[in-house]
């Protein structure tokens, strides 16, 4: 077994002298008189992948990982050698092959400064046990470097120091230095002397790194099988890092407005009745909320695709009733099907041979939620297809509206590992393997399935899926949530770190259960919690059922009040967030960033972890501790406005910030445009007949945007979005916005309510596209605010 680390094992093997070198336009290979292999491929100038074979042959070249719309393309590679190595050069990287041992360094090609070097570089371990080899690759680590990335792990955002490993787990109650979780996502950044550059190991195998932990300047990773094969990502900014990953792996379709709305979740609400009490108290309450979910009771026995006669006896009316109150109902899908020749999506699957097997014939058999089950194979293509074509009744004919993935890790109960043995066997796209390379891809390949069924019958609106479990590109099909975390003041910050994560690693779109999911929250906690979640790309709360009630009016009035005042600023915030993920999905920005990733200059920022961006324009910080006034953060550098006192202030400095029970530090980028909505019980409730815009004052320029569509269905896939590019300069005594707009989608509203904070003088005189207003007509009202009709491409405000 693998015992590896590197000055504890002697058995490694190491590559011998280059004895043949072959390009095919892009693809370099590099032969070794030892049978080595590395295959270089040049994807972009920053994007290099490194691939090794040990035995002189490369397997089928296959990722469920990397986007097949993966940008690809260079402007410049040139490739030259001198009596010691290999030179090749494109516009942003050169990187040195060394011959006698193919050792490799990456210089930033503009300065020839280096950025990454191997250490004892590739190695292997011949792998008796398993077969092949257990395949190592060990960098030297550079001055001040710091280390980001890696899904979800709960630890500290800067993972230098320590030790992981990525093997998709069901992790119930999972702590601070619980390791692995539920997902592998295999990449993270390094940063150092201001620069960053990405490494994703896409090999589905068990996966480790060290990030300094084992030796103070060496990281490594390594995998228990599967090939060397390695993308190499140059910034030097972390932000394209993280683009650049992202492009590589994919982002997901804009989700339907909804789903960036308040959810409702529990285990379980059931039976129908409790369900309705749940709906009509949120509007009773006037608390917004978009869906509503149904954990495993809904089901007849958990059986998937069932509903049970005793509590839902009329789930069509049900989901009816409660698509008119604008509730979504979302409902949970297991992957164990289980052992019942009466139930017809065993026998179907039985009779199509679609379970997984045991490597001698057997299926693998396993116990959850039903009792004894079977697992389909969601690595074979007909698997998916007839998964897909599953969720046909419960879309098109009962009215779901988005499909909530567990326990695919997968989790099996009372079993060794807790999840399938090694020996299972999988189709993996007509690469059949064993358990050990497919674990990690199973539960993605689930929610890609379940994906594909909503997509088709939920058409031609858009769906909403959710997984638990997740490998590299699993953001293309689905939102994700952290699984069980409890109760605490720890699991806060934990919820803080993993989203910032997430984000960091192409993953945006999550959201913790909030509130934690084992054991009870006090309100206080609840409150904070909610505070948190609403800058969230995914704001959900859920809990387990044994222990107490988690919906906002559970604690008392005040938390009540406090739980509505934020999931209202949500609502009101949906445009921006809308945008902020239109950003994401087009652009491959981060919905979050990371306070080192929005200023990775500053120093001060490669520790920060409880301050971020949501979006691009608004900081954020939660308060992490009960009893609370207020808090010290970092305010990075530039200058902000309290989001509640519109105070500015510079940053680059920590500071003092009040924030009592119903209120939490909030900051707004001088010069931003905050796109805001009136506050509605659920998206769509209202029709906008005016957009605002939160106005903030800068002495100089910054730039916001804004994207507007129907909110649901494809039409702006056919150019029937509304994208407004914002310019605004300040300086002295006047103010000019400027709109550049493209897209052919028309808005509903027909001005804009344009509220102006910061103005550092009087306005006398308001032009709009260069004819005077007369004051009198703008309703400019004493609190600086005007109304414009939205087709205005230039405001001038002089003092
Ligand atoms: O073994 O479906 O993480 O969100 O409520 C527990 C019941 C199974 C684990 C999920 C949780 C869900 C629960 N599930």
């Amino acid at each position: 077994m693998i015992l590896n680390t590197e000055l504890e094992y002697k058995g490694d093997l190491f590559p011998a002298n280059i004895t043949d070198y072959q390009k095919d336009v892009d693809v370099l290979h590099f032969s070794t008189s030892n049978n080595v292999i590395l295959q270089l491929t040049v994807l972009r100038d920053s994007v290099l992948r490194f691939r090794y074979t040990t035995v002189g042959k490369f397997n089928n070249d296959f990722s469920y990982a990397i986007d097949e719309d993966a940008s690809r393309g260079y402007n410049h590679l040139e490739i030259t050698d001198d009596e010691k190595k290999y030179i090749i050069t494109t516009s942003k990287l050169i990187c040195h092959i060394h011959k006698t041992d193919l050792r490799k360094s990456i210089y930033d090609a503009k300065n020839n400064t280096l950025i990454c070097e191997d250490e004892l570089g590739f190695h292997w371990e011949e792998s008796y046990e398993l077969g092949g080899d257990i395949v190592k690759m060990s960098k030297a680590a550079q001055n001040g470097e710091s280390y980001y990335g890696l899904g979800d792990k709960p630890q500290h955002l800067n993972l230098k120091g320590k030790r992981f490993e990525n093997w998709a787990t069901d992790s119930y109650a999972f702590g601070k230095n619980t390791d692995p979780i539920y997902k592998a996502i295999p990449f993270y950044t390094g940063l150092h002397n201001g620069k960053s550059y990405g490494i994703f190991f896409d090999n589905t195998f068990k996966t480790f790194f060290d990030f300094c932990q084992e030796r103070r300047n060496v990281t490594s990773f390594w995998a228990q099988g599967g090939e060397m094969n390695y993308y190499f990502i140059y910034g030097p900014k972390m932000q394209d890092v993280v683009t650049n990953y992202t492009d590589l792996t994919g982002t997901p379709e804009l989700p339907p407005l909804w789903a960036l709305g308040y959810h409702q979740c529990k285990w379980s609400y059931y039976p129908e009745s409790n369900v309705k009490e749940i709906t009509n108290k949120f509007r009773a309450l006037k608390i917004p909320c978009d869906a509503i979910y149904l954990d495993i009771d809904y089901m007849e026995g958990f059986r998937c695709f069932t509903w049970s006669k005793d509590h839902f006896p009329d789930p069509k009316r049900m989901v009816k009733e409660l698509t008119d109150d604008g509730f979504k109902t979302v409902v949970i899908i297991d992957p164990g099907i289980k052992i019942d020749n009466a139930y017809s999506v065993f026998k179907e699957a039985l009779d199509k041979d679609y379970f997984c097997k045991r490597a001698d014939g057997p299926y693998m058999k396993g116990k959850v939620w039903p009792g004894e089950c079977y697992f389909p194979d969601f690595t074979r293509p007909e698997v998916r297809e007839w998964w897909a074509g599953l969720f046909k009744e419960l879309i098109e004919d009962i009215g779901v509206k988005g499909v909530w993935n567990d326990m695919n890790e997968p989790a099996v109960m009372d079993v060794p590992g807790k999840t399938f043995p090694a020996d299972v066997r999988h189709d993996y796209d007509g690469n059949p393997c064993s358990h050990q390379k497919a674990h990690n891809i199973y539960g993605m390949q689930m929610a890609r399935a379940t994906y594909h069924g909503l997509k088709r019958f939920n058409y031609p609106k858009r769906p909403f899926v959710i997984t638990r479990s997740a490998y590299s590109g699993t953001q293309r099909y689905t939102s994700t949530w952290m699984g069980d975390n409890v109760a605490s003041w720890e699991h806060l910050q934990i919820a803080n770190i993993q989203a910032q994560r997430l984000a960091l690693s192409g993953f945006s779109f999550a959201g913790s259960d909030i509130g934690g999911f084992a054991e009870q929250p006090n309100g206080e906690l609840y409150a904070r919690w909610i505070q948190l979640g609403a800058f969230h790309p995914f704001c959900r709360t859920h809990s387990s059922g044994d222990h107490g009630d988690q919906e906002p009016w559970a604690f008392d009035e005040e938390i009540t009040d406090v739980v509505r005042k934020f999931i209202e600023i949500r609502y009101e915030l949906l445009p921006y967030l809308y945008t902020s993920f239109y950003q994401y999905s087009h652009n491959n920005v981060p919905m979050l960033k990371s306070l080192v990733l929005f200023d990775q200059e500053d120093s001060q920022t490669h520790y920060r972890t409880d301050e971020f961006i949501c979006g691009d324009q608004l900081l954020i910080c939660p308060i992490n501790e009960p009893n609370s006034k207020g808090r010290r953060m970092y305010i990075p550098r530039g200058e902000w406005y309290n989001f509640w006192t519109k105070e500015l202030i510079s940053g680059g400095k920590e500071t003092w910030v009040d924030a009592d029970l119903d209120s939490m530090p909030i900051f707004v980028k001088a010069g931003a445009i905050i796109p805001k909505y009136p506050i509605q019980q659920y998206v769509g409730e209202k029709d906008i007949e005016e957009l605002t815009l939160d106005a903030y004052y800068k002495n100089g320029k910054e730039d916001s945007e804004l994207y507007e569509d129907a909110n649901d269905g494809y039409d702006y896939t056919k150019g029937r979005y509304s994208l407004k590019k914002f310019n605004l300069a300040g300086n002295g005594n006047k103010l000019i916005i400027r709109i550049h707009k493209r897209g052919e989608y028309e808005t509903s509203y027909k001005t804009f309510k344009i509220n102006l904070f910061g103005l550092p003088f009087k306005v006398k005189s308001i032009k709009v596209d260069n004819e005077y207003v007369d004051l009198k007509d703008v309703k400019f009202n004493g609190d600086n605010s005007l109304i414009v009709p939205k087709e205005f491409t230039n405001l001038q405000i002089k003092g």
